[in-house]
């Protein structure tokens, strides 16, 4: 994305990448997002440290930057996201967290309970051996 090699992606470079973004857009008839709402867009959620220039390091410390490659490159992905809100996409990712948690703690509550049921069957069975022997001990 970095064009000139400066280690920044200036306003003009993003501009030359969302250009193809939105030719690819209007060959899907889809009106694009002027470039300086898009660019405000960008610019809200990555939050460069310096104004209009965005660097590598502020994409690494953004969250959703996974967000700013897709409206530069991946128009499908890109599309998923403007039918959305950010926020709301990231409390679904959190959603997804929690379910898969809750499933682990559900499959780590089957192994507990069958652990307990295979303690409990040992319980018998020692229990059994031991009425055995006590029967055993005394043989009058
Ligand atoms: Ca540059």
């Amino acid at each position: 994305m970095d064009l000139d090699g400066d280690g920044v992606l200036s306003m003009y470079e993003l501009q030359y990448f969302y250009q193809e973004q939105c030719q690819k857009l209007e060959a899907m008839a889809i009106e694009p997002l002027p470039f300086e709402d898009c660019l405000c867009q960008m610019l809200d959620m990555v939050k460069p440290e310096i104004p209009g220039m965005i660097t590598l390091r502020d994409l690494k410390r953004c969250k959703l930057s996974h967000i700013f490659f897709d409206t530069f490159f991946n128009i499908e992905k890109y599309l998923d996201h403007e039918q959305r809100d950010p926020l709301l996409a990231d409390a679904e990712t959190m959603g997804q967290e929690i379910s898969d948690w809750e499933r682990y703690a559900a499959e780590e509550y089957d192994n507990l309970v069958s652990e307990e049921t295979t303690i409990l069957s040992l319980c018998s069975i020692i229990d059994e051996l031991t009425t055995i022997n006590f029967s055993c001990e005394q043989p009058f």
